[in-house]
């Protein structure tokens, strides 16, 4: 038995899993939980990020308008699965070239010592890592952009290791680049990032064009445990599952097991049809130290946000029991 490291949440979103499944980890019985029009001007609300805050839940929610502009909006929930989402963007305070608005999307979430850090890909001259914290998910500061372009999927690690914050990210183009590895960069003040190590890249089969990073890593007595997606390239363009893999402890560009076989990808109707089919992108999840169980929240073919469950032994055993070898 893996026990996570972290808070107890008794009250994070939890269904049992299914009699008869045989999969490491199963859709919300309701899912999506977010539709397309959750606030008046969304066109779309995915690749969106939920954090335990205050005994209930927030987030940071990618809301593209109807002009088709990514953003990103606070949110609240008592449950972690019924949202309401502030209608208007975030404004973030600081230094207004970094402030400047040319797009945000695809945030995460995490607390650090009482702080809560949005980490997002952040138009600047291309997509590069826009870091910003909150204490009350009212107001938002921005740090300087962690990298230089082009870079995408940065998630901050929930605690320093030997004194330095450390930031998976992964390196890429202009458009919708096709590669790309995930490294890890640490920094001791959240503005100058360095020390950037590989942890691993592509592989066989649904994660061979490229990987990336999702939550927040969860620690366990085990080492990190990483969730990220991995695409193919198919006939009909790419294809986003989300698999896992366990991360050494106190230097985790050290990869101590990952999974050949993914965790999850487009099955459902709200996967498989909407404005980019085929996607499930993993940005967040809640955990519960005390039993183990895990919700995921993931990003539905670039148009809704579903929920899906699954606990820390169900992961580890399936990625031991299906290594990359
Ligand atoms: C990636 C990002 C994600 C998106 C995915 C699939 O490059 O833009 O936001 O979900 O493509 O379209």
């Amino acid at each position: 038995m893996a026990k996570i490291i972290g808070k107890s949440l008794p009250n994070i979103p939890w269904e049992e899993k299914p009699q008869g499944c045989t999969t490491p980890v199963w859709r919300y019985s309701q899912n999506p939980i977010i539709p397309r029009n959750a606030i008046p001007t969304s066109n779309s609300v995915f690749n969106s990020a939920a954090v335990a805050y205050k005994g209930k839940f927030a987030g940071v929610f990618r809301c593209d308008n109807k002009a088709v502009e990514m953003n990103i909006h606070a949110g609240f929930s008592d449950d972690g699965i019924n949202w309401k989402i502030n209608h208007e963007p975030i404004q973030f305070e600081g230094d207004p070239e970094i402030t400047k608005l040319q797009y945000r999307y695809d945030a995460r979430v995490c607390e650090v010592e009482g702080k809560y850090y949005v980490v997002w890909c952040n138009g600047y001259h291309g997509p590069t890592i826009g870091l910003g914290w909150t204490e009350d998910f009212k107001t938002f500061h921005q740090l300087e952009n962690c990298f230089l372009p082009y870079n995408r999927n940065g998630v901050l690690f929930p605690r320093k290791i030997n004194g330095e914050y450390l930031m998976l990210s992964r390196p890429s183009d202009t458009g919708h680049t096709a590669f790309g590895d995930i490294f890890i960069s640490r920094s001791k003040d959240l503005v100058y990032w360095g020390k950037h190590r590989h942890v691993f890249g592509t592989a066989g089969g649904w994660q061979s064009t490229k990987v990336g990073a999702g939550p927040t890593p969860i620690e366990t007595d085990e080492g990190w445990l990483m969730i990220y997606h991995g695409v193919i390239t198919t006939c009909n363009g790419y294809v986003y599952r989300f698999g896992a893999a366990l991360l050494d402890l106190d230097e985790p560009w050290k990869v101590i097991t990952r999974g050949d076989f993914y965790l999850l990808g487009p099955e459902t109707l709200y996967e498989l049809a909407g404005d980019v089919p085929g996607v499930t992108f993993p940005c967040a999840a809640l955990t519960d130290a005390d039993t183990g169980r895990i919700a995921i929240y993931y990003g539905c073919a670039d148009t809704v946000t579903g929920l899906c469950f699954t606990t820390v032994d169900e992961v580890l055993n399936y990625i031991k029991a299906h290594p990359m070898t």
